[in-house]
């Protein structure tokens, strides 16, 4: 069973009313508070669903972008590592995260350095972490994270996110241990070669953001081609509504830590 993409256990944060606020790229209009707690709810579910026991932290209204608990920690094999979120305004959303995670890892580090890595812009394989370089993470916490997991073991591959895009994995998701969906803006040489790859159907790139739970993909619904060519392709796809994420750039891998404890 690869570790990649079967988990025991998920860490969610519950959307505070303040995610009205949260931060975007372009402005669409705010996520409506009640409708993202719905489809938050129905998330958590889907990841029960899929035989993982989620852990459901209370919301932090002091800050809006929480609830996209991935970007301020990241949980591996061995141990976890508290990140540092490349927002200003998200910075001290992982200063809380040592505590969180010590029921579950008997290590857990945190980056050092003042370089910035957000957990979106890290893919975690059965063979590597790939990070991307983003507006969010620079090579400076890139580096820190190689070295803070290198005693593990862990090896760190350096990549650029294709420009305009917030995160690496906004345009990729590991669907199982050797296949990645990935946007044609991620299809480079040398960047995925010793991996099965699934091209997203054009117009449907937003479908990107997928993630392998347990032997069943999740993915963002509103993307009748993907949905098809996952199908055809031989996963099981569950399609999970995420439009008041996607309102503030959120999407379906930044909503939950999927891990097993090592405790
Ligand atoms: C932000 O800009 O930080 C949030 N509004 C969205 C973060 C999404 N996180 C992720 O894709 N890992």
């Amino acid at each position: 069973m690869d570790r990649s993409t079967h988990f025991t256990n998920a860490l969610v944060r519950s959307p505070g009313n303040s995610i009205a606020q949260g931060l975007r790229a372009l402005d669409v209009g705010n996520p409506d508070p009640e409708r993202f707690k719905a489809q938050h709810q129905a998330y958590t579910q889907a990841l029960t669903g899929a035989g993982v026991k989620v852990d459901i932290l209370p919301p932090l209204e002091e800050f809006p972008d929480s609830v996209f608990i991935e970007d301020s920690a990241l949980c591996l094999p061995w141990g976890a590592v508290v990140l540092r979120p490349g927002a200003t305004t998200r910075t001290g959303e992982s200063s809380l995260m040592a505590e969180i995670l010590k029921p579950f890892f008997g290590d857990v580090r945190t980056i050092g350095g003042d370089g910035f890595v957000d957990g979106g812009d890290i893919l975690v394989t059965e063979r590597e972490i790939i990070v991307g370089l983003s507006a969010r993470t620079n090579a400076g916490g890139a580096e820190a994270l190689q070295d803070c997991v290198a005693t593990w073991g862990g090896k760190v591959r350096i990549l650029e996110t294709p420009p305009n895009i917030l995160h690496f994995k906004t345009a990729c998701g590991l669907l199982d241990e050797e296949t990645i969906l990935l946007t044609e803006g991620l299809n480079q040489p040398d960047f995925f070669d010793a991996y099965h790859t699934i091209l997203i159907p054009e117009g449907e790139e937003a479908a990107a953001n997928a993630i392998g739970v347990n032997g069943r993909v999740f993915i963002s619904d509103g993307f009748p081609k993907t949905a098809e060519l996952l199908e055809a392709s031989g996963f099981s796809a569950i399609a999970i509504a995420t439009s008041e994420a996607a309102k503030v750039d959120g999407g379906l891998s930044c909503m939950s830590l999927r891990f097993t404890p090592t405790l």
